[in-house]
Parts: C-alpha cells; structure tokens; sequence
C-alpha cells in the first residue's frame, strides 16, 4: 500500500558556539538520533552578524538581540535539519525551556547547560519557522532524501 506522505515534517536545529566549543555535538545528536529522528542535512558554519540578525529577526526589539547575534557569529555554528513524525514540537520538549534553570533534567539544556545567554542550542518553535529557517541555512540541494533503517517497515 502506498504509505508515504507528501513531505515528512522537518525542523531546523543548531548547536550554537557554546555547545560546540563545549564539545557536546556527539552528545546533542545521538538525543535526537536514539529518539528516531532522521538527519536529512548537517554542516558547520560560521555565521556572519548579518545572517545572525536574519536567522533572529523575530528577536530584534529585544533588549539581548545585538548581544545575541555577536554570540552566535562569534565562531562556529554546527546547523542541522531534522525529520520525522512530530519532530519541530518533539525537538523543543528534547530541547527545554529557553531558560536553563527552568528546563526540566532529562531535557538537552536541564542536563548540559545553566544560563539563558549560553543555552547551547536552537529549535524552530513552529512550522512556519521551520521552514524558513530551513530555507535561511540551508538550499535545497543541501537536503538529502533517504529512508532510514528506523523507517523500514521490515527490518
Ligand atoms: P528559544 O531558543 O527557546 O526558542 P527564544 O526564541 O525566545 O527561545 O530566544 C532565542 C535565544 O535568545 C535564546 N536561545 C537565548 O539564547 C536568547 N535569549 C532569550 N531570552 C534571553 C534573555 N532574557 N537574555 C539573554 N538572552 C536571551
């Protein structure tokens, strides 16, 4: 029977400067890989203030945005997009709360981090922002497309 849907939903997700200077990738992926999400695009970058102003544009009349945007183009980002069933609200719960001291243990910034400005990571809080954040980092081309061993019926 046919059993594929149209397009499989995605989010975006980053290791910001801290974490990756903290050494917590392998940490932070295998989270999101043992919960059964898929890897469909992975890179390391160093953005420009620029881009870090674009990728939080949302964020602009806040009183932390020019702070934030030095902090995320201070060195080197490690970008990722995500796929699978319920992923953008499934990735914020593995995530936590903005906050670190109001994130629950068992959660990525509860276990591994302790202040809002260093919170080690970013997920797409909705669909639309998922998408263009997607389309911010990453060009279509960047996006593979594979069926994962998880995802096999059979095996
Ligand atoms: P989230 O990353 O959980 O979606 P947002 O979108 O409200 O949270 O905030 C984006 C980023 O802005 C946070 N990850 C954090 O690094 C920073 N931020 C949020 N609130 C503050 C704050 N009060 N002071 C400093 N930085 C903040």
């Amino acid at each position: 029977q046919e059993v594929h849907a149209a397009q499989m939903e995605r989010t975006f997700i980053a290791i910001k400067p801290d974490g990756v200077q903290r050494g917590l990738i392998s940490e932070i992926i295998a989270r999101f890989e043992r919960k059964g999400f898929k890897l469909v695009a992975i890179k390391l970058v160093i953005p420009t203030k620029s881009f870090a102003q674009k990728h939080y544009h949302d964020l602009k009349e806040r009183p932390f945005f020019d702070g934030l945007c030095d902090f995320l183009s201070s060195g080197p980002v490690l970008a990722m997009v995500w796929e699978g069933e319920g992923v953008i609200k499934y990735g914020r719960k593995l995530i936590g709360a903005t906050d670190p001291q109001k994130s629950e243990p068992g959660t990525i910034r509860g276990d591994l981090a302790v202040v809002v400005g260093r919170n080690i990571i970013h997920g797409s809080d909705g669909p639309e922002t998922a998408k263009d954040e997607i389309n911010l980092w990453f060009k279509p081309e960047e996006l593979t497309s594979y069926t994962s061993n998880q995802e096999k019926p059979d095996s």
